[in-house]
């Protein structure tokens, strides 16, 4: 078998999957690395692009063979938010979708997965603070629900098959590169844009609704490194808890006033801020440190500074 990889990531033009094949591109280059998604991206990629829905499996199945895809990561989702809105459409997509891709990899048809879980597999039942691996997972939304399931899945094919399926449980991302698309943590992607173009934001959080969070930076490089790492070292085949900041908008708003004084917030929670009052604050990540050297480096303070930074830039 030849030992070049080619990569294919589904959910490409999403808030991850911007970002992702842009890394992988100048990793392993852009030669090799295929996106797919429902429409193509609005500017132009220097990867290939496929239109693809991932529950088209015969399609599918057509450009993982016309690529020689070895390795996936399956982006496409519905998230919290917008499961809520929509509890069918969020459980085929959510979960069809990855028994497509983990069959692709039982008929040896592609050699690797990536598969994200969420901190969304936490309930109102798990405890609040330092979150262990095995905590109490009773999910309150569909999306956790049909994470929790992913999980499951995901274990189950590696142990009856030993699919080599690789899991992290992302918290909230915040990101300059890209917009997210339906999530409870999407506040901390917008409160940027609009400190910035207007100087003033409305929040759908409460201000004291602490969350798991990290940047999308640190997301990538655990992405990319948990991938990169030896067969051996993944011992949990479930998914892993990850972490590095945790904040409330309070305090990201104290953050961004450093940079912009006057910035001004008005805060009107909605339901999504019920959804967020379901998961911890904050995410014991021993195992992922442990097992395969996992290892943020972002702090808040230079995460906003960052993306003040390149977004200042953008918009001029
Ligand atoms: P996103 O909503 O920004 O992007 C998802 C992409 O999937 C979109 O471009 C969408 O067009 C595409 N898509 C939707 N249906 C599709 C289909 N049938 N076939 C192919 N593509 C389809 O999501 P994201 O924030 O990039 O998240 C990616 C993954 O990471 C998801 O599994 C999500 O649950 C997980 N995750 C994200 C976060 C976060 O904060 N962004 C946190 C935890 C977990
Ligand atoms: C969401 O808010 O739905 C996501 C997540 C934490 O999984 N950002």
């Amino acid at each position: 078998m030849s030992s070049q990889k080619n990569f294919l990531v589904i959910g490409s033009n999403g808030q991850i999957g911007t970002v992702l094949t842009n890394r992988l591109g100048e990793k392993y280059g852009f030669e090799n690395v295929v996106g797919s998604d429902l429409r193509p991206p609005e500017n132009q990629t220097k990867f290939i692009f496929e239109e693809c829905s991932v529950l088209d499996k015969d399609r599918l199945e057509k450009i993982i063979s016309k690529h020689n895809i070895t390795d996936v990561y399956l982006l496409a989702a519905y998230l919290s938010a917008k499961g809520e809105q929509n509890i069918e459409k969020a459980w085929d997509l959510n979960i069809n979708g990855l028994l497509h891709i983990l069959n692709f990899a039982k008929d040896k048809k592609i050699q690797k997965i990536f598969w994200p879980s969420s901190i969304a597999v936490f309930g109102p039942t798990t405890p609040k603070n330092n979150v262990e691996q095995n905590a109490i997972t009773e999910p309150a939304t569909i999306y956790g629900v049909s994470k929790l399931a992913g999980e499951s899945l995901c274990n189950y094919y590696h142990n009856k098959f030993g699919i080599d399926v690789r899991s992290i449980r992302y918290p909230g991302l915040i990101g300059w590169e890209s917009m997210p698309g339906g999530g409870t943590t999407d506040y901390a992607v917008d409160i940027f844009h609009e400190a910035i173009k207007n100087g003033e934001y409305t929040c759908f959080l409460s201000e004291d609704r602490t969350l798991p969070m990290m940047y999308m930076n640190d997301a990538i490089k655990a992405t990319i490194g948990i991938m990169g790492a030896p067969f051996e070292k993944i011992k949990i085949r479930t998914s892993y808890n990850l972490s590095s900041l945790h904040f409330n908008p309070k305090q990201l708003e104290k953050e961004i006033k450093k940079h912009f004084e006057h910035f001004k917030i008005i805060y009107k929670p909605d339901e999504r801020d019920q959804l967020a009052k379901g998961w911890p604050e904050s995410i014991n990540d021993d195992c992922a440190r442990k097992d395969w050297g996992w290892e943020p480096n972002f702090n808040l303070s230079q995460m906003v500074s960052d993306i003040i930074l390149n977004l200042t830039n953008r918009y001029k």
